[in-house]
């Protein structure tokens, strides 16, 4: 099953027809250059390409007032001045006489995913529109947003296909708070939001953005707010010219450092990679250091998904905003655009992949195309190309972490345990509580990244544009190759093996390898392996005899460290034998083994939770052993979440016992003070420890 690509060429008609910097980023060519983006790429090609219809006017109230789509209606017909007079009476919108049609078509457009997915048509899409939705009203327009259309595609989901619990994950750089006014007291719908924030003085300046604001009524827990606090270096100040905007409404919080949510007021200036608006560290007297890919996967691995798998979602709406990528004038952020390849294949283990994701922001060109194809490549099934940098979230980010765990810790299990105490050593870490560039692994464009230079941003978006795709996405050797009937038609089924002597001599320490049989599979594994490397194949799986399987991981890993691998992550379930101790192997592997051994106890669509969540750390190079005795489907259910299918969904949600919580408890403790991505809490203490 495919993925669906929903767009209409009318939705570029409307477009700003006065002077209004606020206003000008949102211009046609957002749309524009990420389809051409798309087109270049051949991505657009391999999606189901789907024309955009208007909602109607039953569909669009479903959230809206017949009063406010009546008035939107009318606007039709006016000229430039009362146009603009219109607009005034809105907070960051300008209507075109264009308007209406164009907001029609975005809202129809994430009905069609909508409908597309839950007909079974496709598994998941994207629909590219504008205007965008995620801050309008019930009867109001605001942020460049006229009619909610994730709203609306939510209200659709519920009452045209039955639905009870879709999940809304809203990655915009702003806080959608439309979506969350329209569901704030509704548990059938969950609202996750990151924002940035910094304490209510980056727009809309709403206390309402906060995490205390969980939602209302039955609604309770079923919204959850991340805010980013501290998105510009705190050590420096305000130019005296450029004062910060006063908030709206008065808030409670103690203002921290200065702040600017818009230091300089760029226009859309993406079409030249060169000329990347208010990032320079030559220009900005103001370093960014807003948050980044170790922040955002943070934020999903400690908030979003323990929820999420909690609530067990039919369907994953994203209010997909790509302002909270690099380059971006709005949000300042740091994410690079492979990010949110890995964002969209964290998403994919929810709901059996159903993923519907509809444009929101994204005002730099470059950057919001870029990342427009890496989330479409990740639909598509493709690996993510790996993260690059050093993977430490921000202190300030662990902060916010840990602020949303606790308010919504008494709403779902699965926070229930805000872990042990941080156990404080030594850290590698400056003052800012990241770690120096110098100190930790992160190739050229971890350096590229954090100097912030204008060069150096675009080298690297350039350079994001060429990663080499394997030929072979996934290869299996199988042992029973009756099995290989199930496997999708573009998984090879290996019958290669390496050669006699070499597999004989890996093979003699080990007493458990010297049967044929063994061998013969050793022979197998070693062949898949070295493809794998050598960027011939992508993925593999390989089914070994139980009595060899602790003999084969081990010199898996030998052999995958001999042959080219710097850092390889093992994952080992069942009974098999420690792995040889290796030094500094883990995040950023070049290489993953997985290995299922006897008695490893996993149910299919556990495995294949696993397999999927593994893909993430290597680009995707998995080399799978599973034990011969466990069910035959095994191999091919790995197989086909390796090739990028969607994991079966988990099912309704079962605490883990208090002993497995308790040893992961004590695990993380230990690990911690080497993994800072297990961290859930800011060394300094957050807001929960006083
Ligand atoms: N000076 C979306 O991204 N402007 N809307 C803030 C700060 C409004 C953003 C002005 C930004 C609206 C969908
Ligand atoms: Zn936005």
């Amino acid at each position: 099953m495919g993925t669906a690509l929903v767009y209409h060429e009318d939705m570029t008609a409307a477009r700003l027809l006065w002077d209004d910097p606020e206003c000008e980023i949102e211009c046609p060519e957002r749309l524009t250059t990420a389809l051409e983006r798309l087109q270049q790429r051949g991505l657009e090609q391999r999606c189901l390409r789907l024309a955009a219809r208007e909602a109607s006017e039953a569909e669009l109230g479903l959230v809206h007032s017949p009063e406010y789509v009546a008035l939107l209606q009318g606007t039709q017909a006016l000229g430039t001045g009362e146009l603009q007079t219109l607009s005034g009476q809105y907070d960051a919108v300008y209507f075109h006489p264009s308007t209406f049609h164009c907001a029609r078509l975005a809202a129809g457009a994430a009905l069609q995913l909508v409908d597309a997915v839950l007909a079974g048509a496709v598994r998941n899409g994207l629909a590219l529109v504008r205007p965008p939705g995620h801050h309008s009203q019930r009867a109001a327009a605001n942020g460049f947003c006229v009619f909610n259309n994730v709203a609306i595609a939510a209200k659709h989901a519920q009452r045209q296909h039955g639905l009870h619990r879709v999940l809304i994950v809203d990655w915009d750089v702003h806080h959608g708070q439309g979506i969350q006014h329209i569901f704030e007291d509704d548990p059938s719908v969950l609202y996750f939001s990151w924002h940035r924030y910094e304490h209510g003085r980056f727009w809309p300046y709403l206390r309402e953005s906060d995490a205390d604001a969980v939602g209302q009524g039955p609604g309770l827990g079923f919204t959850v707010n991340l805010p980013w606090n501290q998105v510009l270096a705190p050590h420096h100040e305000a130019p005296a010219q450029s004062p910060s905007p006063s908030p709206r409404s008065p808030l409670p919080h103690k203002p921290r450092a200065s702040c600017h949510d818009h230091p300089q007021s760029p226009g859309p200036r993406g079409g030249d990679p060169a000329v990347l608006p208010g990032r320079a560290s030559t220009d900005a007297p103001w370093p960014q250091v807003g948050m980044g890919n170790a922040d955002y996967v943070a934020a999903f691995l400690h908030v979003l998904l323990p929820v999420a798998f909690e609530f067990n979602p039919e369907l994953v709406l994203v209010s997909a905003g790509f302002d909270s990528a690099i380059g971006d004038p709005e949000g300042q952020m740091q994410a690079t655009p492979e990010c949110f390849a890995h964002l969209t294949q964290l998403l994919q283990v929810l709901a059996g992949g159903r993923v519907c994701a509809v444009l929101e922001g994204g005002y730099h060109l470059e950057s919001l195309s870029q990342s427009v194809c890496m989330m479409v490549q990740a639909l598509l099934g493709d690996p993510a190309p790996p993260l690059s940098g050093p993977m430490v979230p921000h202190g300030s980010a662990l902060e916010s972490i840990q602020s949303v765990r606790v308010a919504q810790a008494p709403h779902w299990v699965s926070l229930q345990q805000q872990g042990v105490a941080p156990v404080l050593s030594p850290s590698p870490c400056s003052p800012e509580g990241r770690p120096s560039p110098l100190l930790l692994p992160g190739g050229p464009e971890f350096k590229a990244a954090a100097t912030q230079d204008v060069a150096a941003l675009s080298s690297l978006l350039d350079q994001l544009r060429l990663n080499p795709t394997p030929p072979v996405r996934t290869a299996v050797a199988l042992t029973a190759p009756d099995a290989a009937l199930a496997l999708p038609s573009d998984v090879l089924c290996e019958e290669g093996s390496a050669a006699q002597e070499e597999t004989q001599a890996w093979a003699r320490p080990h007493e458990a390898l010297a049967q044929d049989r063994a061998l013969t599979a050793l022979g197998k594994v070693l062949y898949l392996l070295d493809r794998i490397l050598d960027g011939q194949v992508s993925s593999g799986v390989a089914v070994t005899p139980a009595s060899a399987a602790a003999a084969t991981l081990d010199v898996a890993i030998r052999c995958g460290l001999s042959h080219g691998a710097q850092r390889l992550l093992c994952l080992a379930v069942g009974q098999l034998d420690r792995p040889p101790d290796l030094t500094d192997d883990g995040f950023q592997p070049d290489l993953v083994l997985v290995a299922l051994g006897p008695g490893h106890g996993l149910r299919d669509p556990q495995a294949a939770l696993l397999a999927a969540l593994l893909r993430g750390p290597a680009g995707g190079r998995v080399l799978a052993l599973v034990d011969e005795e466990s069910t035959p489907q095994l191999a091919v259910v790995l197989a086909r979440v390796l090739h990028g299918e969607a994991a079966p969904n988990l099912g309704p949600f079962s605490m883990a016992s208090p002993e497995d919580v308790q040893a992961l408890m004590q695990l993380r403790g230990q690990l911690e003070p080497r993994w800072k991505m297990l961290q859930v809490a800011s060394e300094a203490g957050g807001p929960g420890s006083g």
